[in-house]
């Protein structure tokens, strides 16, 4: 089907009721062409995010003058198709106007052949303020207040919400042309879309049924089918009309699609072709399947009603992190931007990741690499804390959003869940209440799964999250079904061992927030305004209480650090710590809890937040630890007990003792060899063992128990450590080192490792560190060489070898890496 971009056109853009014109791109949003133009300064820099607010409260025109390419017109219709535009848009074609959006999630298409002419055209897009929209439409709607609704009323408009601010980004409410701009032409009918659906038999083979959908009534069209692997050609179809029996496909012994650590994913394409008799074509989709069943299982079990994923009959366990806008200005993110964090995701071991309601449907990008890599997308629909009006106007604007998004997306390979919001049953007290009662339920419980069922009919619907098959949020209900947001740990300041009080069913969020490193912070804030507390680093803290709560949890854990840098490395610590326990919990408490997607994987912008990687791509020591915890095999310590005092500040504790579990989610029984260690810091080693054990798929056991309170009389708990590790053959599975008293007690020995580099290409090198005495987070910085880590903040055993491998951008000789090489570990930074 012919088709013109119009991002070649020749793009201008103002500030509407001004004269001059300046240079713009599509798409693009005004803030990146306002920069762009040299108009305004970097809205990520400093405190300039402040200054810039005055934008939202304009109009904006775009303008793009272009020529249509005379074969576009011979068609008998031609569409403007605009895939996004972000939000209040009246679109106008040589003069006459053609259009007036009001919401940015859906792609419209509309016929404009006579509005074209020969030669120059030209098109405009006015973008109202959001601003005063929300001021004027659905006014008679005043949602209950919420912390994250920082404008207030963000809800009437249906725009991404955290461009209104939220707690771990910038209030920037821009407007633009977001998603591609397009004419395309076609005569008689057109293609519109394939839904497709699997039939997955007992014999093994699939049948895949296929539901063309035309623009108009089909009249005499046929329709070729053709599914091919990795190039080659698998089956074919040829029939006539959506009751036509020949358009089901059936594949003999296909390749099934598994989530990450579960399986291959291999990706069938699908091509539909529709013609009419004359051998005309009109219209041709592909889309690339993953071959696999889903479910999310809710049977009645001993402890109330499951609640996790079966992909192809295996019941999985789901790790992972919740996913927001990798920018705050979505409209330029590309297929890279994506790969960077999505890589790093399946690099943790992590299989899913939580689309939070917040944000935006994602790119056809993000899908893309999520059915490459095997990870499940847990999808919400865009609506997030605050309720929303419930009148007929913004329901049918929401109707036309799911259908729109829904059969976007219903084909994908990753795609595990649609989720109706985020946190609104569970955690706005009002839902129960009147009118928004009313509004909500039409909007969650009737509406959208409506859309869901209608238009996909295959992958599960989940009014909320949290949810629990009603409007409650005690953690006693959590413990017996759906999903639950566990923020007691960071909110509500409890114990980080407060995880381990609850037998959660399944976790889709809590978390801990820390600093971003110095480099990170470099990028927005110069050297002598990097104070955390200063004007310039609070405005990158959008929690409240952020900075409070980071001290707070850091001093429970490690003494005081020697500077700002310090800080920074004990925040990135007692975040990944504090992960750690609950992902341990949660993975040990399997199958009764079959999920832990953590808060949250990425930032917007550079911030201090609850991310494992940070804005500029670098990995927070979380996101290291997450790669140890989210392992197939897992070798993991429950501590009963705590370290606490009495009154007058005596310290006591009531740990005696530790179980040693094994969590295993591979595919294949192993045998493995659990080895224990228990030392003094000074390196003489008091006890130990080794023995095999065997590890079953989907098993989690407690395999043993030591008792440690002889040993920590005789040696005191500030004197030892205890190391784990799982290990087959030469490799280490899992490994980690126990504290019996939180590290700030530690008496700690100082040492620095003699490091070894050796080349193993001209990019690539192997970093050997020996350490003469226990070294615990030992964190690696080869500063300036942008090079990737295959681990950091490690420990080192004493005379116990590591190695580490580097990646680097260009060629790079061991002995500059090693003269840029940095370590330092946890002793190094305390005061
Ligand atoms: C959650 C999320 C977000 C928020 C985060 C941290 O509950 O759904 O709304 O950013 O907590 O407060």
């Amino acid at each position: 089907m012919p088709a013109f971009s119009l991002s070649s056109a020749t793009w201008q853009f103002r500030q509407a009721g001004t004269k001059s014109w300046l240079p713009a791109h599509v798409p693009g949003c005004v803030h990146t062409d306002l920069v762009a133009a040299g108009k305004i300064p970097d809205p990520f820099f400093g405190t300039n995010e402040l200054d810039l607010q005055w934008i939202e409260e304009r109009d904006w025109e775009y303008r793009g003058v272009f020529t249509v390419p005379a074969g576009l017109l011979a068609g008998e219709t031609v569409e403007l198709v605009a895939d996004g535009l972000d939000t209040v848009a009246t679109v106008t074609l040589n003069g006459t106007e053609i259009a007036r959006t009001e919401n940015m999630f859906v792609g419209y298409r509309w016929a404009v052949k006579e509005y074209l002419r020969p030669g120059k055209n030209e098109i405009r897009i006015r973008f109202d303020s959001a601003m005063k929209y929300i001021r004027a439409t659905n006014a008679e709607f005043t949602p209950p207040k919420e912390f994250n609704d920082s404008v207030g009323n963000c809800v009437r408009i249906r725009k991404q919400q955290c461009q209104f601010g939220w707690d771990w980004g910038p209030r920037l409410l821009t407007a633009g042309i977001w998603r591609d701009l397009r004419l395309e032409a076609w005569s008689a009918n057109r293609l519109a879309a394939v839904r497709v659906t699997q039939h997955h038999q007992s014999d093994g083979s699939v049948a895949l049924t296929i539901f063309p959908e035309m623009a108009r009534p089909a009249g005499r069209l046929a329709f070729i089918a053709v599914v091919s692997l990795r190039g080659h050609e698998m089956a074919r179809a040829r029939f006539e009309g959506p009751e036509d029996g020949d358009r089901i496909i059936t594949l003999g012994a296909p390749e099934l699609w598994w989530p990450a650590g579960q399986g291959a994913q291999p990706l069938y394409d699908l091509t539909v072709i529709a013609h009419d008799d004359t051998g005309n074509e009109h219209g041709r989709i592909t889309h690339r399947l993953g071959l696999r069943t889903i479910a999310l299982d809710r049977s009645p079990d001993q402890w109330g009603e499951s609640f996790r994923f079966v992909v192809n009959g295996r019941a999985i366990f789901l790790k992972g992190a919740n996913w927001i806008p990798a920018h705050s200005f979505v409209a330029h993110l590309t297929r890279r931007d994506y790969e960077r964090d999505l890589r790093a995701a399946a690099a943790a071991n992590m299989n899913c990741l939580r689309v939070w309601g917040g944000g935006i449907y994602e790119h056809e990008a993000f899908y893309d690499l999520c059915d490459e890599l095997g990870l499940l997308v847990w999808q919400d629909f865009m609506f997030s804390c605050t309720l929303y009006p419930g009148n007929e106007h913004f329901l049918a604007q929401c109707r036309e959003e799911a259908a729109y998004q829904v059969r976007r997306l219903r084909h994908r390979a990753s795609l595990a869940l649609w989720c109706g919001n985020n946190e609104i049953a569970g955690l706005n007290e009002k839902v129960s209440e009147g009118e928004f009662k009313l509004g909500y339920e039409a909007l969650f419980h009737e509406l959208l799964p409506k859309a869901v069922e209608g238009l996909d009919g295959v992958t599960p619907y989940w009014p909320s999250s949290p949810w629990r098959g009603r409007v409650e949020r005690s953690h006693e209900n959590g413990e017996k079904s759906g999903d639950t947001h566990f923020w007691d740990v960071w909110h509500a300041r409890h114990p980080v061992k407060d995880y381990e009080k609850w037998s959660f069913r399944f976790v889709s969020e809590f978390g801990m927030q820390s600093y971003a490193s110095p480099e990170t912070n470099a990028t927005f804030c110069p050297p002598d305004e990097a104070n955390v507390f200063g004007p310039a680093m609070e405005n990158h803290q959008k929690n409240r209480a952020g900075n409070q709560i980071i001290l707070d949890y850091v001093s429970r854990r490690y003494r005081f650090p020697k500077s700002q840098k310090d800080l920074i490395y004990l925040s990135q610590l007692n975040q990944a710590y504090c992960m750690q326990v609950g992902v341990e919990h949660y993975r040990r408490l399997m199958p009764r809890c079959m999920g832990a997607i953590y808060w949250q994987l990425n930032d917007c912008w550079p911030v201090a937040s609850w991310s494992s990687i940070e804005f500029t791509g670098h990995w927070k020591a979380l996101h290291f630890a997450a790669r140890r915890f989210f392992a197939p095999a897992l070798i993991s310590a429950h501590v009963p007990g705590e370290e606490g005092a009495r009154i007058g500040n005596y310290r006591e504790t009531t740990v005696d003792e530790v179980h040693l579990h094994t969590v295993y989610d591979g595919t294949e029984p192993i045998r493995a060899r659990l080895r224990w260690e228990l030392r003094r810091l000074d390196g003489k080693k008091v006890a130990g063992q080794t023995r095999t054990v065997a590890l079953a798929p989907a098993q989690s056991i407690r395999q043993q128990t030591l008792s440690l309170r002889a040993s920590m009389d005789k040696h005191g708990r500030d004197n030892l450590y205890l190391r784990l590790s799982l290990e087959a053959g030469n490799r280490v599975l899992s490994e980690q080192t126990v504290f019996l008293t939180p590290p700030r007690f530690l008496a700690l020995p100082h040492g620095a490792p003699r490091v070894k580099a050796k080349a193993v290409s001209p990019t690539v090198i192997d970093l050997t560190f020996v350490a003469p005495v226990f070294l615990h987070a030992v964190d690696c910085n080869v500063r300036g060489l942008q090079a990737t880590l295959s681990d950091n903040f490690f420990d080192l055993y004493p005379q116990r070898p590591k190695t580490v491998r580097v990646n680097l951008p260009r060629p790079t000789s061991p002995k500059t890496l090693l003269a840029r090489l940095r370590t330092h570990s946890l002793v190094d930074s305390f005061a």
